[in-house]
């Protein structure tokens, strides 16, 4: 007999949150609330709203891309930024790790106010959009400075628009992460690695039922080992170029040992069990882009801190050792 036939309970009490957890036990992801975009064809003027698409108009210098550094999330839309060169373009927020029962705040900033918003929490920006929003205040949160509104927390459409739409601001020879010719094979793959892997560790962590639990780590790790083999004989997951979908492969696997194998109990094996991936990720680490957007003790602490039903005593692992990932890759 398994252990999901044994042992099933799912109480509701026991959820990290209550509200994004199925009758099973199985975390069910809140639907993203701000959709609207940043568009190269928008009808609006500069300085001008979204017009009747919700399409903005896409500004140098005008919103402001608020992340948590702990977000695997937000952590796309901070590598994408880098890579095609946008840092002057889009200015960045960064959030405290540490929650408390307000949500994401500015406690990093002087005074505990967004330097360039004004606000002390992320719910504020929320707020002044729907002032009826009562989901999860999320990044990462694209706003406008000129508003103080929330134009999109819509994070698989914001990264792939700051490839596509932004295009006019990229630095000179910034790479296509999204190209054209590549879209048919890379949606598939991308939704896989969100299903399985990206948010697959969270249904395994957030999982309040056994059997919600182990079908959720059955599916991340046998994505894995086809993710393994597939990497045995190209450097990346789309061949020779970097794409976004190694970007969003790389944010669940840079928290991978640090977080993910322990605090989400994902644990058939670590990253560095993997061969393939393993030395992948450790290639893009020491790509710019990568490893100088990562920050562990961002990362750690947010999870170990902030996750008080799986982590109640509140205790941040020590390891492990993030010298390893500056390691040779011996790949490219
Ligand atoms: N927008 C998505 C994904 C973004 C997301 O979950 N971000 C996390 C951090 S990794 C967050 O902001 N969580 C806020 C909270 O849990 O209150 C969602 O609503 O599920």
């Amino acid at each position: 007999m398994s252990t999901a036939e044994v042992h099933s309970a799912s109480p509701a009490d026991a959820a990290q949150f209550g509200r994004e957890t199925g009758s099973g036990g199985q975390f069910v992801r809140q639907p993203n609330r701000f959709t609207d975009r940043v568009t190269r064809d928008s009808r609006s003027a500069p300085g001008e709203g979204p017009d009747d698409e919700g399409r903005w108009p896409v500004e140098p210098g005008r919103y402001r891309l608020v992340v948590s550094l702990a977000c695997p999330w937000a952590h796309r839309s901070v590598i994408d930024r880098e890579l095609l060169g946008l840092q002057d373009a889009i200015s960045l927020a960064i959030v405290d790790p540490i929650r408390d029962e307000r949500g994401w705040r500015f406690t990093l900033d002087e005074g505990g106010r967004d330097p360039v918003l004004g606000i002390g929490f992320l719910s504020e920006a929320y707020l002044a959009t729907d002032d009826e929003y009562q989901g999860r205040v999320t990044v990462p949160a694209l706003v406008d400075t000129k508003t103080g509104r929330v134009v999109t927390n819509d994070y698989p459409q914001l990264s792939l628009d700051l490839s596509t739409e932004w295009v006019d601001l990229h630095a000179p020879g910034a790479p296509d992460l999204y190209p054209e010719k590549l879209r048919a094979e890379m949606d598939p793959l991308m939704q896989e690695i969100f299903a399985d892997v990206n948010n697959g560790v969270y249904k395994a962590g957030f999982a309040t039922g056994q059997r919600a639990y182990e079908d959720a780590y059955d599916a991340l790790f046998d994505r894995l080992d086809v993710l393994e083999d597939r990497l045995a004989d190209r450097r990346y997951l789309m061949g020779d170029a970097i794409t976004e979908a190694d970007v969003r492969l790389f944010t669940t696997l840079v928290r991978f040992d640090a977080v993910y194998h322990n605090h989400f109990r994902c644990n058939r094996q670590k990253l560095t069990e993997f061969i393939n991936l393993w030395a992948y990720a450790r290639d893009l680490y020491q790509t710019h882009g990568f490893g100088d957007t990562v920050d562990f003790d961002h990362i750690k602490r947010h999870y170990y801190l902030t996750h008080d039903k799986i982590n109640p005593t509140g205790i941040v692992p020590k390891g492990p050792d993030a010298l390893r990932w500056l390691t040779p890759h011996a790949r490219g």
